[in-house]
């Protein structure tokens, strides 16, 4: 689906077929992998993507909420996974900073590593009970403010796995394209 914002897609469906140069995973603290679509993400591309993560374990201790972390994909069709370790919802404003702290260096860490192309799914809405609404929000604001600072991105993709998100993006994304090219 297009919006008047042409750097920003939305699909329904599912991460790991996605052919973009970059797909973020909705990881945990660990990197070591669990459901959803960190799950996914580790089924679809192989142990190739487990053996860089233990790596960056080891380096670096895991991964705090709202940083990110990159490997290579595997045999998945995207060429790296972003991992970023999204906020478990327990209520707080601080919650907020962390989920768009995700998008920024997520963002930041695809055009570090030339990446023009990267694809979201909804961060922290699955197991971790972000509210859909307020998450939907910070990420088409958040993803929306870097691309205007930069050209390095080319597009973004969100993909939705359920109906509910894909239909609070897509009225995400008409209101503040509205507002950006207005
Ligand atoms: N493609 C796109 N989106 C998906 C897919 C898929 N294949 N599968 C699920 N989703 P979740 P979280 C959606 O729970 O809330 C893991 O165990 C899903 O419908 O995957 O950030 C990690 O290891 C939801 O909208 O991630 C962590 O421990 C969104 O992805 C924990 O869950 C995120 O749901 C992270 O929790």
């Amino acid at each position: 689906m297009n919006f008047p914002n042409d750097k920003i897609e939305l699909i329904k469906g599912d991460i790991t077929k996605v052919k973009f140069d970059a797909i973020v995973n909705a990881a945990n603290s660990s990197l070591l992998g669990g459901g959803g679509v960190d799950g996914a993400i580790h089924r679809a591309g192989g142990a190739v993507i487990l053996e860089e993560c233990r790596k960056i374990v080891a380096r670096q201790g895991g991964c705090k909420t709202g940083q990110a972390a990159i490997t290579t994909a595997g045999n998945l069709p995207a060429k790296f996974v972003v991992h970023t370790v999204g906020p478990i919802w327990n209520g707080k404003t601080a919650d907020a900073q962390k989920l768009a702290d995700c998008y920024r260096n997520s963002l930041q860490l695809a055009v570090d590593n030339d990446c023009k192309t990267i694809a979201f799914p909804n961060i922290s809405t699955g197991v971790y009970r972000f509210p859909k609404p307020e998450a939907a929000e910070i990420a088409v604001r958040t993803v929306t403010e870097f691309l205007a600072a930069t050209d390095k991105i080319e597009k973004v993709i969100f993909v939705c796995f359920d109906d509910e998100n894909y239909g609070l993006y897509q009225n995400k994304l008409t209101q503040v394209c509205t507002l950006v090219v207005d």
